[in-house]
C-alpha cells in the first residue's frame, strides 16, 4: 500500500446531469446497482424490466463525494490520484478543477493532484458521459464503417469505445450500460517516489529456482538509496541508484528445492509470499514457481497447441468465463470464490477470460492460483472489427501494458490472446468481406502492431497467441473450421444444427470453444418469471433467450433424440439433459484423441443474468446437471463409449489424464430397461500415462439384438476408485424406459456431512438431486441409477447447513423418465 492513503471507496452521490436522478451511491459500483438500490428503477432481472432501462444509456452522470485533508498532509511532497476501471468516458474533478479524462475502462488512471488539493474539505467529482452517446459520435466520424456482431438487445458502435463489450448486450447478456468504477480507488501521499509496477521472472534450473524481480520505481528526486525483497519472510538488501523520474530496479534471488506449483489434478499450488519495499512503500503478492510453456508445432497433423507446466503435457480442461454479473457492484471476491470452487471441483484446469467480457480482479487470478485453475488471458476484443485511429491505438497499448504489468506475475496465466474471433468477423459483413484488405490491414494494426508488440515487451515470459480461434502466428485463415492447426472454435453442433454425433468427426488440437444451450434451473426462472409465464414461447422466457433461434433448436434437437417432454418442468430438465450429452459426447470424445488433442473448454461456465444459455452454472452460481456432468467426464481417468452414426459397433475407450501409468478393469454390462442384466465381460488392461487406450470394439448385435432394448453400463476399476458410464445404442427417444420409485432419505454420513441415501426399482438415467432453495450441491449427478444400487450422495451446503429433515423435505428428483410420461 503506498504511504498515508485516502481511500476513497465508499459512500458516494450519484446524479444525472438532466436532474432526473439524484441517489446515494458506492464506489466501487454502478449506476443500475445505484438506481435499484435507491428504486429509482425496477430489477433490471425480472420480466422484460431490462428494456426500461434502455434510456439510461444516453444520460450523463456524476458521483461525488467530499474528503478532509489536514495541512500535514498537504504537507507531503506529491499526492497522486489511483482509479482503475473508470467506466468509460470519465473526467475526475478535484475541488472543480479537471484532473484526469479518460475513455477507457481498461487502463488504470493515476495523476499528481497535489496543486488542486486545499486543507480542510475537498470535493471530487466523477462526470461520466454516456459511453453510447460517445460511440455513436465515434461511428459518425470514421471515414468507413467499422462493424460489429448484432444481438437482440443492444447498444450500438460499442466497439468504437474501451468498455467492456458484452455491457453492450450479447447473445447471452442484457443490455445494461452501466457506468461507474471498480477496482482501487484512492489518493496516496508520497515525499520520496511511488511504486509504479513490479514483477518478476522465474529462472529454473536443476533444485533450484532464480527468481529475477523487477521494480518500477517513479522518483521524485536523486537518491543513493535501498530496496528490499522479501520471500518467505526471508530479506535481502539491494542497493537503488534513483534519478528522478522512473527508474527499473533489478535483483535476483535464488530459491533452493522449489515447491513447484501444479495445475488442479497434478499436484499442490504451493504459494511464495513476496515483498518489495522502498522508500517506506511496500507491494505484497503471492507467487508459485513453475514453468509455463505453450507449444505450438508444425507436425504431421498441422499445427500442434499444448500448453506444457514444469515440463508435463497438460491436457487442458474447462470453460470459458464471461463476467459474473450485468451489474459490476455484485462482482464480489465471493463469487468469484464460488464459481471458481465449482470450477476446480468439476476437475477443470483451465478457464478462458473471454474477450467480450473484461480483465478480472485481482481477487479472480488470486483464486486461480490458490486453485491451480490455469488462465487463457484474451485482451478485450469480440465478436468485430475496431477502428485504429491514433488515439484509439495509444489507449490500446497502455490497456495493454497496465494490464499485463498488472497480472502477470500469477503463476495461472498461461497465456495471452489477441482477441476473441477477430479473425472470423473478417468474413461477416459485407463491408470487409467486399474490401478484406483493408480491414485485415487494420485488423494487423491492432492486433500485431500494438497488442503484440506491447506484450512483447511487458511479458516475454509468455506467448502471445494471435486470436482464438486462431491457425498460428500471421494466419489469416478461418480457424473456427480447422481442426488440424492452433485452436479451434466448434459451432457446427449448436449454431449450424449438426446431430450430436458431428462431435466425432473432427480432431481438434484444442477446442477452445464448444456450446450446447439449456435452460436455467427452475428456481433460477421463478426469480424473473410468474408461473403464468412458464411457457417457452411466452414473452418473459423469450426476452431471457438471447439467440434467436435458440428455442427452436432445443425443441427440433428434442424430436431428433427424445420423447417430448411434458409440461414446462419437464422441458426444462430436459433441456439440460440434451446440453449435458452434448457437452459429454465432445469432451470425452476429445480426450480420448490426445495427445493430437491437448484441450477442451466449451462455452460456458457462467451467466451474467438469469437466462436460457450455453453455462453449466446457473447465475447465482447453482448448477446445471452439465456442471455435475463435467464433474464426471473431465474426472482424471474416465472409461467411454462411442458410436458413429448408423455404426454398428462402438468402442471403449480408457482416458487417463494422470502422469502415471496403472492398471485397472473394464466391467461392460448388457442390460434391459428394467435394469436385467443380459450380458457380462471384464477385461483387464494397463493404462498408460497421460494417454488413452482402446479396451475393445464390440459389435451391437451381440449385445443387443434389438439396440432400442438394451443399454450398455461401463465401469473402469482402479485404484484410484471406480468410474461408471451409459451408452445408449438407440436414440433414447426409441427406448421404452421403465418409471422407477426412487426412495431418498437424508442422514448424516460418518463423517459428520449431510447425505442422500438413493435406491431405485428401475434404472433412472441422468439421475441427480437438487435441493432447490438450499444453497450447496450433492457431490455425484448424470449418472444412471440401477436397481438394487445403494448409493450416498453427499450434500456439499455453501453457508450454513440445514437440518436433515429441511433438506429432505426440498430434494427434487430428475432424470430422464421424468421428463415424460
Ligand atoms: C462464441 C463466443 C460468444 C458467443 C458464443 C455463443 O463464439 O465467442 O461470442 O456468446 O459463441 O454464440
Amino acid at each position: 500500500m503506498p504511504p498515508q492513503i485516502i481511500d476513497l471507496t465508499g459512500d458516494w452521490t450519484l446524479r444525472s446531469t438532466d436532474g432526473k436522478y439524484s441517489i446515494p451511491a458506492q464506489l466501487p459500483g454502478d449506476t443500475h446497482s445505484a438506481l435499484l438500490a435507491a428504486d429509482a428503477i425496477k430489477d433490471p432481472y425480472y420480466g422484460t424490466n431490462e428494456l426500461d432501462c434502455q434510456e439510461l444509456a444516453q444520460q450523463d452522470w456524476i458521483y461525488a463525494r467530499t474528503f478532509d485533508l489536514s495541512a500535514e498532509d498537504l504537507a507531503a511532497s506529491s499526492i497522486y490520484f489511483h482509479a482503475e476501471s473508470l467506466d468509460t468516458i470519465a473526467t475526475v474533478y478535484l475541488n472543480g478543477s479537471p484532473l484526469i479524462e479518460s475513455d477507457t475502462m481498461f487502463a488504470r488512471q493515476r495523476a499528481e493532484a497535489k496543486p488542486l488539493l486545499k486543507a480542510g474539505e475537498n470535493l471530487i467529482e466523477i462526470h461520466i458521459a454516456s459511453a453510447e452517446n460517445a460511440a455513436i459520435a465515434k461511428a459518425a466520424e470514421l471515414t468507413y464503417p467499422v462493424p460489429m456482431n448484432e444481438f437482440p438487445v443492444q447498444s450500438p458502435h460499442r466497439n468504437l469505445v474501451r468498455k467492456v463489450q458484452c455491457h453492450g448486450g450479447w447473445d447471452w447478456g442484457p443490455c445494461l450500460m452501466v457506468s461507474g468504477a471498480s477496482g482501487p480507488l484512492y489518493l496516496a501521499a508520497s515525499n520520496q517516489g511511488r511504486i509504479e509496477y513490479t514483477y518478476t521472472e522465474q529462472v529454473h534450473q536443476p533444485d533450484c529456482c532464480e527468481l529475477k524481480v523487477y521494480c518500477e520505481y517513479e522518483s521524485l528526486g536523486a537518491e543513493e538509496s535501498t530496496w528490499e525483497v522479501t520471500l518467505d519472510g526471508k530479506s535481502q538488501v539491494f542497493p537503488a541508484t534513483l534519478h528522478p523520474g522512473l527508474n527499473r530496479l533489478e535483483a535476483a534471488v535464488r530459491i533452493e528445492n522449489p515447491k513447484l506449483w501444479w495445475p488442479n489434478g497434478y499436484g499442490d499450488q504451493p504459494l511464495y509470499d513476496l515483498g518489495i519495499t522502498i522508500q517506506g512503500e511496500s507491494i505484497h503478492k503471492r507467487i508459485g514457481l513453475r514453468t509455463m510453456e505453450l507449444i505450438y508445432e508444425e507436425d504431421d497433423v498441422g499445427l500442434s497447441f499444448c500448453v506444457q507446466v514444469n515440463g508435463l503435457k497438460i491436457f487442458c480442461k474447462g470453460a470459458n468465463w464471461i463476467p459474473t454479473d450485468a451489474l459490476p457492484q455484485r462482482q464480489t471476491r465471493e463469487v468469484y470464490e464460488d464459481l471458481l470452487s465449482s470450477a476446480a471441483k468439476a476437475h477443470m484446469n483451465m478457464i478462458r477470460v473471454w474477450g467480450g467480457g473484461q480483465y478480472e480482479q485481482d481477487a479472480f487470478y488470486e483464486i486461480c492460483d490458490e486453485k491451480g485453475l490455469l488462465v487463457w488471458q484474451d485482451f478485450m476484443f469480440s465478436c468485430a472489427l475496431y477502428p485504429v485511429d491514433k488515439d484509439f491505438l495509444a489507449s490500446v497499448d497502455r490497456e495493454v501494458r497496465h494490464q499485463v504489468k498488472r497480472l502477470r506475475d500469477h503463476p495461472s496465466i498461461a497465456l495471452w490472446c489477441g482477441n476473441n474471433e477477430n479473425v472470423g468477423a473478417l468474413k461477416w459483413y459485407p463491408e470487409s468481406l467486399a474490401n478484406r484488405d483493408r480491414y485485415i490491414v487494420d485488423y494487423d494494426r491492432l492486433n500485431v502492431g500494438v497488442i503484440q508488440q506491447a506484450v512483447a515487451e511487458c511479458d516475454p515470459t509468455r506467448v502471445f497467441w494471435p486470436s482464438s480461434p486462431c491457425g498460428g502466428p500471421d494466419d489469416y485463415s478461418d480457424a473456427f473450421e480447422n481442426d488440424q492447426r492452433g485452436d479451434m472454435h466448434y459451432w457446427h453442433v449448436w449454431h449450424l444444427n449438426k446431430n450430436l454425433e458431428a462431435y466425432y468427426d473432427v480432431v481438434p488440437r484444442f477446442c477452445s470453444e464448444f456450446g450446447y444451450q439449456s435452460f436455467p434451473s427452475l428456481e433460477v426462472i421463478r426469480s424473473y418469471a410468474e408461473p403464468e409465464d412458464f411457457n417457452v414461447t411466452s414473452p418473459v422466457l423469450e426476452h431471457h433467450q438471447r439467440n434467436p433461434a435458440g428455442n427452436s433448436k432445443i425443441v427440433e434437437m428434442f424430436t431428433r433424440y427424445f420423447r417430448m417432454p411434458d409440461g414446462f418442468e419437464g422441458f426444462v430438465d430436459l433441456s439440460q439433459i440434451l446440453q449435458g450429452i452434448a457437452i459429454k459426447m465432445a469432451v470425452e470424445h476429445w480426450r480420448h484423441l490426445r495427445p493430437v488433442c491437448m484441450g477442451a473448454l466449451y462455452w460456458q461456465l457462467n451467466d451474467n443474468w438469469p437466462v436460457c444459455s450455453w453455462a453449466s452454472l446457473n447465475y447465482g452460481g447453482k448448477w446445471k446437471l452439465l456442471h455435475h456432468m463435467a464433474r464426471r467426464f473431465f474426472a482424471p481417468t474416465i472409461v467411454s463409449a462411442f458410436q458413429k452414426e448408423g455404426g454398428d459397433k462402438v468402442e471403449i475407450w480408457v482416458t487417463n489424464d494422470r502422469p502415471a501409468a496403472c492398471s485397472g478393469e473394464v466391467t461392460l454390462r448388457s442390460l434391459d430397461f428394467s435394469g436385467n442384466q443380459h450380458r457380462k465381460e471384464s477385461i483387464s488392461l494397463e493404462i498408460p500415462a497421460g494417454g488413452a487406450v482402446q479396451v475393445t470394439d464390440l459389435v451391437i448385435a451381440e449385445w443387443a439384438k434389438d439396440p432400442a432394448s438394451r443399454f450398455l453400463q461401463v465401469t473402469l476399476a482402479t485404484a484410484e476408485g471406480i468410474f461408471d458410464n451409459t451408452h445408449f445404442f438407440a436414440r433414447y427417444k426409441r427406448c421404452e424406459l421403465q418409471d422407477p420409485a426412487i426412495k431418498v432419505t437424508v442422514e448424516t454420513d460418518k463423517a459428520g456431512r449431510l447425505a442422500a441415501r438413493i435406491s431405485t426399482d428401475q434404472p433412472a438415467f441422468f439421475f441427480s438431486l437438487d435441493a432447490e432453495d438450499i444453497a450447496g450441491e450433492f457431490d455425484d449427478g448424470g449418472f444412471t441409477l440401477l436397481p438394487g444400487e445403494d448409493r450416498v450422495l453427499a450434500f456439499e451446503a455453501k453457508g450454513e447447513a440445514p437440518a436433515p429433515a429441511t433438506l429432505e423435505h426440498a430434494i427434487r428428483v430428475h432424470h430422464l423418465k421424468a421428463t415424460y410420461h
